[in-house]
């Protein structure tokens, strides 16, 4: 089940229930004002189920534009999840390479605030390459919605955009690589409903498009995290509070050549199955 956050043809803020490929349930007049609410509820499947049978109007998706399925949430995210990140990692900086290398075995994973709700890029949106980087990427990665209590209540797909030559020179300088205008992107819904068990069989995909031609394709299964999702939630909610909830993007498995950087005019399409596509056109910012 996949719930979205969308603006009607009026330009109003709506949420509502992606019924299928060109339709949705608009639940916004049904009892609940926001999707935060429905994912503290213990049996948000059932709930949603019940509100269905309330006030509920339906909307074709062509007439939406879906926006980024954040509410109050800040955005963190986890570091060196996979092996494939780690060795990237310690490759780009001798400088940092032992600080990789530890935490990646470590039993206090890397986690690092990543953006404020308001400065999320919704599907469609631009994401930012800095203009005082010389290598820029997107990170790919399967996003956890967590409850204030918590709990893992649904999945969404992030994008880390990176600065590499910035992270590489200094690990001092990390907050600066990977806090920008539109380093943070979302969507293009939350899915609930699925287990752990089944999301590590998911497979997250990436694509880079320029002038028409695809310049970078790659795809890691979500089994290959070396983390459990719920040690993750539980590192974050350790001696802190989200009285709204937090998402917790769980790091990339996917990392282009060293050779690669992205370029203004980019469009980066993300998938993960079991949830959808994410796509953005790539700005300098
Ligand atoms: O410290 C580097 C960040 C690593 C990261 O964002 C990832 O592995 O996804
Ligand atoms: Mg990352």
């Amino acid at each position: 089940m996949n719930l979205c956050r969308f603006k009607n043809k009026q330009g109003e803020q709506r949420w509502g229930l992606v019924e299928n490929d060109s339709t949705l349930l608009d639940l916004t007049a049904s009892g609940l004002d926001r999707i935060h609410t429905l994912l503290e509820d213990p049996d948000p499947l059932g709930q949603v189920e019940r509100l269905k049978n309330h006030r509920s109007d339906q909307i074709p998706l062509s007439e939406v534009q879906l926006c980024a399925p954040i509410e109050h949430q800040e955005v963190w995210a986890a570091g060196v999840t996979y092996l494939r990140s780690k060795s990237a990692r310690m490759e780009e900086s001798d400088f940092s390479a032992t600080a990789y290398d530890r935490v990646y075995s470590a039993p206090r994973p890397e986690l690092f605030f990543k953006s404020f709700p308001e400065k999320v890029v919704g599907p469609g949106g631009n994401v930012g390459i800095r203009r005082d980087a010389r290598w820029s990427v997107p990170e790919p990665e399967l996003a956890l919605v967590i409850n204030s209590m918590g709990r893992i209540a649904g999945f969404t797909i992030g994008n880390d955009m990176s600065s590499r030559d910035i992270e590489g020179e200094n690990l001092l300088y990390l907050p600066q690589a990977k806090v920008y205008r539109g380093s943070c992107a979302l969507g293009p819904w939350i899915h609930i409903g699925s287990q752990e068990e089944e999301v590590r069989n998911w497979t997250i995909s990436i694509s880079i498009e320029r002038a028409g031609g695809c310049v970078f394709k790659g795809e890691t299964s979500v089994g290959r995290i070396k983390r459990s999702f719920q040690e993750l939630a539980d590192y974050l909610f350790r001696s802190q509070e989200f009285p709204s909830g937090a998402i917790l993007l769980t790091g990339t498995g996917v990392v282009p050549p060293d050779n690669f950087t992205l370029e203004a005019g980019d469009v980066v399409t993300i998938g993960v199955s079991g949830i959808g596509t994410l796509e953005n056109t790539v700005m300098v910012v």
